[in-house]
């Protein structure tokens, strides 16, 4: 074996080069390691276990990974690390999944002139590229008839928005009609992208652009396969963005872009983002690169285009920026500590009174009051400062998460087309997986829905290499892969984390000390995917699919009960404004998100029952909504699997390949932890389990006939050849 070229772990570059210099003596092995790093002895499991070996020269470089002969993590790592350090390739197959590095820098690849070269190409053909896989799924949808989606995952900043949108302007532009359309459906897409990114979108410390929603848009296509219209379906919102921001962290995009037009605007009585509470808590009013009033102008010509009237939009911001002044408001507390009021020399409640059109003395009572409804009385109780502070703050998000939803609405509006589409292509972007210092119900919702994407990918590839081995005829037994559906079991299932948080915010002393204390009860040691932390008695830790993450307990019934006080809700129904009231009154919701009928969302635009998984509705003196937030997020992941199942899935897998967003940095240790995590070298396993290497009969015979006499080559049966190849060289 001495000479032979193989791979050998290091604890900063994951895997280095080496040559073995010495046979195995027992389960020992002497090789010569790469770059002036000198001899090592490495011990092998047994002396007839190799270390991984090195894949040719001539294999360097490929641009699918499943054509390497040598499959497994060294080889995938340095193949990938290859392209994009010494190519400047970001983008690489491995089989039926596109990996995308993030460069961290403007490409030159984006332009039109790029999607005309990859309209109607194969893919075997031509360099990887989003493209590519945009291409394959419109040619897919225009031969088979059939609906596709592409599904873009990886970790927060990794490059999923950026990806999506680029798969957009794909179809967009193959898509569109023969000169100017009328309707500009195909600019109403892409329109789309601004405005959610301006009202769902935020600075965090993983990415400058944090999309804290999911979005599904499938856009629909006519049977000529021109975009005839879309429909969007948006998951859970982090609404807590709104109250809460963690240190360098921002608010939505959109409150800078409305202080940074204040001027404009003189009747918000707006300035800068460090006079609102709302907007300075993580200190760091700026996104570096971005102009805050440059994006506001992109935001209002996106609302334009789509159909939000300037009046509707003047409605829009005011509610915006009477946000922004009712977490100004302030609190006085009372000696005993028991109640409290706004305080006099306060102005900021008679600012929101006057944008919102509502009355301000009624708000202050609720505010600072509850009404508690009993079989024989009434009564009102007054509230602690802290009380009061929590009603404004859920009151706040409430009003956000609504505007949201209104818009939303808008979008679907804009987007809908009468005509049912022939088919439709699906694009999902979804928050990544995140795991930040302290997590919670946020993080927690976030990594389940990664979770149960996981799942639907690895399903989908282990199904697909079983059908390809049935379909040749091979026969073979089936390896097992790393199935998640223990740890959404935990989750998701009849006793699991969510339905025991359920059943907490049911009990009227319900707290999230007592569901802490009873998930560690019926969890602890008996999933293998729940932990409790050695310091703490507050909170959980989950074994995820990507990482562990420790989620501390403190808010989750809060928030997954989600309720609003009727009474507040009341004063806003009562707004002057047409436009506020009925972004409140129940019966008006507008056309909302989560829904789906059997093939395509036609958007809803009438009356209803249509609940939003960020404003559901609310009954009795102190709503509670018919379903907590836990709940409806689990229905509607569930209701997207099966949206998924039903199409033909196209994957993009995004890598951050360096924590700095540094351009064209490539840290091994980040990029093989995602690797790891996001299936790629899952998919791989199952691959080279199987049989990995795939060659049609004519590359075969192109790569080999040398090895042929010419009396062995028959052209016209390329098989036969084929054949001869390897019965001469393979005893
Ligand atoms: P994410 O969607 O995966 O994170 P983004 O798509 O927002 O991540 O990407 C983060 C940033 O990386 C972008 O704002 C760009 O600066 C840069 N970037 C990503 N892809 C490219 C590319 N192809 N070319 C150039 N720059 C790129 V999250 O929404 O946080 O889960 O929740
Ligand atoms: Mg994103």
């Amino acid at each position: 074996m001495a000479g032979a070229r193989v791979w050998v772990r290091d604890s900063e570059e994951v895997w280095v080069g080496a040559e073995v210099v010495q046979d195995y003596k027992g389960n020992e092995v002497k090789v010569l390691l790469e770059g002036d790093r000198g001899e090592k002895t490495i011990v092998v499991k047994s002396d007839t276990e190799l270390p991984p070996l090195r894949n040719p020269d001539i294999l360097v470089g490929r641009d699918d990974l499943t054509s390497l002969s040598n499959l497994h993590e060294p080889a995938v790592l340095y193949n990938l690390k290859y392209r994009f350090l010494q190519e400047g390739n970001i983008y690489t197959y491995c089989g039926i999944v596109l990996v995308a590095i993030n460069p961290y820098k403007e490409l030159d690849i984006y332009g039109n002139e790029f999607i005309q070269f990859y309209s109607g190409c194969n893919r075997n053909r031509i360099d990887p590229h989003v493209y590519a896989i945009a291409e394959e799924a419109y040619s897919s949808m225009c031969k088979f008839e059939h609906n596709q989606s592409i599904i873009v995952t990886g970790e927060s900043g990794a490059g999923k928005t950026v990806s999506a949108k680029y798969a957009m302007r794909y179809f967009a532009t193959v898509g569109a009609g023969p000169g100017e359309s009328d309707t500009q459906m195909e600019k109403k897409v892409l329109a789309s992208n601004p405005i959610m990114e301006a009202i769902g979108n935020a600075k965090t410390i993983r990415n400058d652009n944090s999309s804290r929603f999911g979005k599904y848009i499938e856009i629909g296509f006519s049977k000529k396969n021109l975009i005839i219209g879309a429909n969007m379906r948006t998951y859970l919102l982090e609404k807590s963005r709104v109250v809460f921001q963690a240190a360098q962290e921002r608010n939505y995009h959109i409150f800078y872009q409305l202080c940074a037009a204040a001027s404009e605007y003189k009747e918000f009585m707006l300035s800068n983002p460090d006079d609102f509470y709302y907007t300075s808590q993580g200190e760091s009013p700026f996104v570096g690169g971005v102009d805050d009033a440059d994006e506001f102008d992109e935001t209002r010509k996106a609302l334009q285009l789509i159909g939000v009237t300037e009046s509707q939009q003047l409605m829009v911001f005011r509610i915006l920026a009477a946000i922004l002044h009712f977490g100004n408001v302030d609190f006085l507390e009372a000696d005993n500590q028991e109640s409290c009021k706004v305080s006099p020399d306060d102005i900021s409640l008679s600012v929101v009174a006057s944008l919102l059109g509502i009355d301000g003395e009624q708000m202050q009572r609720w505010l600072c009051n509850r009404k508690i409804v009993t079989v024989n009385e009434t009564m009102i109780k007054p509230l602690t400062e802290s009380q009061s502070i929590q009603a404004r703050d859920a009151l706040a998000k409430h009003i956000y998460a609504q505007t949201f939803d209104w818009i939303v609405g808008k979008i679907n509006v804009a987007l809908h087309t009468e005509a049912t589409p022939h088919n439709f292509i699906g694009v999902l972007d979804i928050y990544g997986f995140e795991m930040f210092e302290t997590n919670s119900f946020e993080q927690f919702c976030i990594n389940y829905a990664n979770e149960k994407l996981q799942q639907q990918f690895t399903q989908h590839v282990f199904k697909l290499e079983q059908d390809q081995y049935v379909e040749e005829g091979i026969v073979w037994s089936f390896i097992d892969f790393y199935d998640n559906q223990p740890c959404i079991a935990l989750i998701e299932e009849k006793l699991g984390i969510l339905d025991l948080l359920d059943e907490e915010c049911k009990m009227p002393n319900g707290n999230d000390a007592n569901w802490c204390q009873k998930l560690y009860a019926k969890h602890l040691e008996k999933s293998k995917h729940f932990a409790k932390p050695r310091m703490s008695r507050s909170a959980f830790v989950i074994h995820h699919f990507a990482d562990d993450v420790q989620y501390e307990t403190g808010g989750f019934l809060e928030k997954n009960r989600d309720m609003v006080i009727e009474d507040h809700l009341n004063i806003l129904r009562a707004s002057q404004f047409e436009f506020v009231a009925a972004l409140f009154r129940e019966d008006e919701t507008p056309a909302r998100t989560g829904k789906q009928s059997k093939n395509y969302n036609k958007p809803r635009t009438g009356r209803g029952s249509v609940r939003s998984m960020t404003g559901p509705p609310l009954q009795g003196a102190k709503k509670q909504h018919t379903q907590t937030v836990g709940s409806q997020f689990r229905s509607s992941l569930t209701r997207l699997m099966q949206t998924l199942n039903a199409t033909i899935p196209h994957y993009i897998r995004c890598i951050k390949p360096n924590d700095e967003k540094a351009p064209f940095v490539f840290e091994p240790k980040r990029a093989v932890e995602q690797l790891r995590a996001c299936g790629v070298l899952e998919t791989i396993r199952i691959s080279s389990a199987g049989y990995p290497s795939r060659w049609s009969y004519p590359e075969f015979f192109v790569r080999y006939r040398a090895l042929l006499k010419p009396a062995d080559i028959d052209k016209k049966n390329i098989r036969c050849s084929c054949e001869n190849v390897l019965q001469n060289y393979i005893s």
